[in-house]
């Protein structure tokens, strides 16, 4: 099989070669590079007043579903702080709503379930994702991939941990005491619903990256919650099926979660290219946690973007004084962009991240 077919055969993927030049996948890849690639989680969003402008009057899930405006918000980061790649613009539950799984996202406060997964008997709302079920999703990361030129496209799916949070839950939740209550008082359920998850989160990559998507991200976003004994028993094996089932395209998965310095060793080792790693471990402690053959990626603190200008620089500097040693890095805030964020801080941020490191 060549790098440029899937392993379907069907289609080849559409990683051009001045995309698998970039600075972003050179870095994934831990190969040399002519500056640290930047791009920031959630840089897509509220930050930008020409985001809130094409959002007006559309619900969060309808966009997700409007390829055109897909395509539009997805743009518009890489035109406004010329960083290193694009995410698609999307959400981490479209694939439980694109199988029917009735839920919204509320403005203000997040995904919201109406039915909570709780039993076996909800297990069986969990049925597998066709690509016809996301057939928008195909058609934007067409359209887009067409756009971004040698930008890289990074395609992204909710980790059955954090999926499995929201679905259980019902919505957000800063305990997951129903969640846990399963994790650890029915454990053969919770290992058939997060194996549920695998697949139908494997599916959704799958599209994505068949459509042309050069990268992945999985977002455990709140795995943080979870000691390293229950990660490894209770939610790994999981996310490494996941892993596992897009390695063959040979794209960069990278792994992120908030929360997760005691458990970035696993993260890598469940089938991670690149570990992301929020603000609270240093890139230099990370890289021993996690140890050789992996990239990094981060870790400004998303919170020192509304200090002065000063102090953005000197705490950017220390994320790169940390990141010296590395065998690749990517940079990125510890965590997504904060909606009041002063886009223009973002802009100035890639422009001295680049600057700094320009070989
Ligand atoms: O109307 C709006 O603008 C709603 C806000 C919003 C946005 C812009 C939500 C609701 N989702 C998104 C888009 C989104 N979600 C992206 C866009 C691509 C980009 O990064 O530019 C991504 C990557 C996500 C992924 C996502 N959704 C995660 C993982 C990333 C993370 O921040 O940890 C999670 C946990 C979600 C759930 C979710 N969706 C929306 C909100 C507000 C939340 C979090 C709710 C909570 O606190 O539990």
């Amino acid at each position: 099989m060549s790098a440029n077919e899937s392993p379907s055969g069907k289609h080849p993927t559409a990683t051009s070669e001045a995309v698998r030049d970039s600075a972003f996948l050179k870095a994934c890849r831990r190969e040399p590079v002519p500056h640290t690639p930047v791009w920031f989680m959630r840089q897509a969003g509220r930050s930008l007043p020409e985001y809130r402008k094409v959002r007006e009057g559309i619900p969060m899930l309808e966009s997700c579903m409007r390829p055109e405006l897909v395509t539009e918000i997805t743009l518009q980061p890489v035109r406004r702080h010329n960083v290193d790649a694009a995410i698609f613009f999307s959400d981490i539950v479209v694939p439980l709503k694109a199988i029917g799984i009735d839920l919204d996202i509320k403005p203000g406060v997040g995904p919201v379930v109406e039915n909570p997964v709780r039993t076996r008997a909800d297990l069986a709302r969990l049925r597998d994702l066709t690509p016809e079920d996301v057939s928008y999703v195909t058609e934007a990361i067409g359209l887009l991939t067409r756009e971004l030129g040698a930008t890289p496209l990074i395609g992204f799916a909710g980790a059955p941990f954090t999926l499995a949070s929201y679905l259980v839950e019902g919505g957000p939740s800063r305990t997951y005491e129903n969640a846990k209550a399963i994790m650890y008082g029915d454990p053969g359920l919770w290992a058939d619903l997060l194996d549920r998850l695998a697949d139908i989160t494997a599916a959704f990559l799958k599209v994505q990256i068949e459509a042309g998507a050069c990268a992945v991200q999985l977002f455990d976003s709140w795995a943080g919650a979870l000691s390293p004994a229950d990660y490894r028993h209770s939610v790994m094996p999981a996310s490494a099926k996941v892993f596992q089932a897009v390695a063959g395209y040979g794209v960069p998965r990278i792994h992120f979660g908030v929360g997760t310095g005691e458990l970035l060793g696993l993260m890598g080792e469940a089938g991670a290219d690149v570990v992301g790693v929020d603000w609270r471990v240093p890139l230099d402690e990370a890289a021993r946690r996690v140890g050789p053959g992996k990239a990094l990626q981060g870790n400004l603190d998303p919170t020192v973007l509304f200090s002065t200008r000063e102090a953005v620089e000197t705490k950017t500097r220390e994320v790169l004084d940390a990141a010296a040693g590395l065998e690749g890095h990517v940079f990125n805030l510890g965590h997504g962009v904060m909606p009041a964020t002063d886009p223009d801080a973002l802009t100035r941020l890639v422009d001295h991240v680049h600057t700094l490191t320009a070989r």
